[in-house]
């Protein structure tokens, strides 16, 4: 069991290695320069390097505290490891034509949003017996919800009834969270700091993430908005949603961790 504790470890710090090189390379690579006064291209830089920081911080706490909440600071920086490769890209497609990365902005949520849901049950299965279902029932909401916001953008759909199905599906999640299951073995199972967590986590999906669904609603539904504003508001929107997020569950895993000493 040591040994294999230990090779884990190494693993995890090989993997932290080349993630930072890889980073130098994307973040020094051929693109197109930053051009000074350009604030939108500041903001896109700072959140890349910002999700690359927090990534790295995730997986050296992942190790350090371990245990039972290994696996939800591990899935911590899996969410911010897949934005930052995402923000690399959208940075360089802003930088390089001024204009939004929308499909970057998709492909990103398809994987990072699941996984914050994720983080939900992880944080209630490491301190309760939780079934499935809560897990099942966020995915589904997260699929209802940015399935027909992409096709609305893409053209595939009439915009409104995108954004209609669309806020149905997050409309769904936020039941699940504030009275489904979810909440109920959160308010009378988890311990003090668990619960201090599971609640900012719950207000970040609520308004943290109004954010985007406002943003759509200008840009398509209310006769458009100016796609640099809007690139600087969702940047950061995601220092909240993605970086502050993981650390509320580590908060949560550093004080369970402490109090159980
Ligand atoms: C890290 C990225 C996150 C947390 C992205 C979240 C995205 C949303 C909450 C998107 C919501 C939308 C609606 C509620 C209505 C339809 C349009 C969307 C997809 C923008």
């Amino acid at each position: 069991m040591l040994k294999l504790n230990s090779l884990v470890k190494k693993g995890a710090a090989v993997l932290a290695l080349a993630f930072l090189s890889q980073v130098t390379i994307a973040a020094s690579g051929d693109s197109a320069m930053l051009e000074s006064g350009d604030f939108v291209g500041y903001s896109f830089w700072l959140i890349s390097m910002a999700l690359a920081a927090a990534t790295v911080f995730f997986l050296m706490e992942s190790m350090r505290i371990g245990g039972k909440w290994a696996t939800s600071l591990t899935v911590s920086a899996l969410v911010t490891f897949i934005a930052a490769f995402h923000y690399f890209y959208m940075r360089e497609v802003w930088v390089s034509t001024g204009t939004s990365p929308t499909d970057f902005r998709y492909i990103d949520w398809l994987l990072t949003v699941p996984l914050l849901m994720i983080e939900f049950y992880l944080i209630l299965a490491a301190i309760a017996n939780v079934s499935g279902g809560i897990f099942w029932r966020l995915l589904v909401g997260t699929l209802v919800m940015l399935v027909p916001g992409y096709m609305g953008e893409a053209g595939m759909l009439n915009t409104t009834v995108g954004f209609v199905i669309g806020m149905l599906g997050w409309a769904y999640i936020l039941y699940e969270i504030f009275a489904g299951e979810a909440s109920k073995v959160a308010a009378s199972q988890a311990p003090a700091a668990v619960q201090k967590s599971y609640t900012l986590m719950k207000w970040t999906v609520s308004v943290g993430w109004a954010i985007y669904p406002i943003g759509y609603f200008l840009g398509y539904l209310a006769g458009g908005a100016d796609a640099g504003t809007l690139n600087i508001v969702y940047n950061l929107a995601d220092v909240l949603n993605k970086i502050a997020f993981g650390v509320f569950i580590w908060y949560a895993a550093n004080e369970d961790t402490k109090a159980s000493a």
